[in-house]
């Protein structure tokens, strides 16, 4: 045995540092149509390639090409844009409210828009997303009113959360949408938990768990997975792997797997890799998923390939830690401008109509703006009660809480 008594650790270096020329040479990217469409009962030993390569269907002029095209109709094309357009809008309005005051904290999905808008059109009402804070797209996609997530971020008198959460992290029951944690990861086990009680209780519907590359070093991570695969719970791991985890580049957590869904090989889960920022990929995928959960196959783990084109929140500044030019350097384009080209090209759309898409969307999002101001913002106008911190929690409130409730006045 060879001991040279010189142990270093290895750690990885982002290939490039603020000031330095962006470099994305180590995004390999497949052509759009290249990769194949397998079964949905395949296991996963036999569908490895797909953990290591990108599924995508819009070629570089706007076609859609080969087996995971066609899934989707004209008018859900033009919903899937008008989603991401109104998206977009949203978190560019809530941006300004922030600068203005009106809210504490803000975080946007610039770039990212395609993921949560094309994945939540392949649930079922009754299914159940574990979100991160970076999935808005399943709320805006399932026509939840942008009011009240509006009064959410505004912690009003007519928040639904009553001020208790931390602004954008929304929870709806209803539309399939379970309250978002701080506390990154603990989602995913949530998620596969949720999943094995559907199956357990013989019922019909699935659950999504959602996470991003970083916060797949936490160990909740690892454990759901764990579970996932032994029950076979029915359950779509998505991971959304946008190059960065704050400051931190996704080289770290990923460590030497190769790629984010190669986590799920070794668990035998099968894995795909997709474009992350390709609409209709990213549905096909998801369908694929959906359907293999729904058909009792088991989980599937889904790497979603994109690119944080924002800061992390507003909280961040991304000229510390990467070159300013960097997401214009991204492969992968823009998911907004990809699908509006295919559109186009399809005769299903035109830049006149665009134009006016978005000025009637962002005549929406300023009339909801206007409405939720109505009730208040952060610190001006109706605000949510005291007592309501003490509500929501306990069936039957424990005696020093109530005592606290009493010295508080309520
Ligand atoms: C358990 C835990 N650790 C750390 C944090 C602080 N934190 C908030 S967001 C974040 C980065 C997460 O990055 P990633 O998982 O890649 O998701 P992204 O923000 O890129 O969508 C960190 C470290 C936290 N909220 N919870
Ligand atoms: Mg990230």
């Amino acid at each position: 045995m060879v001991d040279t008594g010189h142990l270093s650790l290895h750690v990885p270096e982002p290939a490039v540092r603020p000031g330095g020329q962006p470099d994305f040479s180590n995004v390999k990217i497949a052509r759009a149509g290249a990769v194949p469409r397998p079964n949905v009962d395949a296991a996963a030993e036999d569908i490895r390639d797909l953990a290591y390569s990108i599924i995508r269907v819009l070629s570089r002029d706007g076609e859609a090409v080969g087996p995971w095209a066609d899934l989707l109709s004209d008018d859900d094309l033009r919903t899937g844009l008008r989603h991401m357009m109104t998206l977009r809008a949203f978190d560019s309005r809530m941006l300004m409210a922030q600068r203005q005051g009106k809210t504490s904290f803000y975080m946007q999905h610039l770039g990212e828009e395609a993921v949560s808008c094309a994945f939540r059109k392949a649930l079922n009402k009754g299914d159940m997303n574990f979100p991160t804070y970076r999935q808005a797209g399943l709320l805006i996609a399932d026509d939840y009113p942008m009011v009240e997530m509006m009064n959410q971020i505004y912690s009003n008198e007519s928040d639904p959360l009553r001020g208790r959460q931390l602004p954008i992290m929304y929870s709806s029951k209803e539309h399939g949408f379970f309250t978002i944690s701080g506390n990154l990861a603990t989602q995913y086990v949530q998620a596969v938990g949720w999943a094995m009680a559907s199956a357990i209780k013989n019922d019909s519907r699935i659950a999504a768990a959602w996470i991003g590359d970083g916060s797949t070093a936490e160990s909740d991570f690892h454990s759901a997975l764990v579970f996932a695969s032994t029950y076979r719970a029915p359950v779509i791991l998505n991971v959304v792997n946008n190059q960065w985890a704050i400051s931190t580049f996704q080289g770290i957590a990923r460590g030497g797997s190769g790629t984010f869904a190669a986590r799920g090989l070794g668990f035998g889960i099968p894995a795909l890799r997709v474009d992350g920022n390709d609409y209709l990929a990213v549905h096909a995928v998801a369908c694929w998923a959906a359907e293999r959960a729904r058909r009792n196959l088991g989980p599937t783990l889904i790497e979603y390939v994109t690119y944080r084109v924002g800061a992390h929140s507003t909280s961040d500044d991304p000229s510390a830690y990467r070159p300013k030019t960097e997401s214009e350097a991204w492969p992968l384009g823009d998911p907004v401008l990809r699908l509006k080209k295919h559109l186009i090209l399809r005769g299903l759309w035109s830049e006149e109509r665009h134009v006016q898409a978005e000025a009637e969307i962002t005549d929406e999002v300023i009339a909801a703006q206007r409405k939720a101001e109505e009730h208040g913002t952060m610190h001006a106008g109706g605000r949510p009660s005291v007592r309501d911190i003490f509500d929501g929690v306990y069936a039957e409130m424990p005696p020093h809480l109530r005592r606290q409730r009493q010295k508080a006045g309520y």
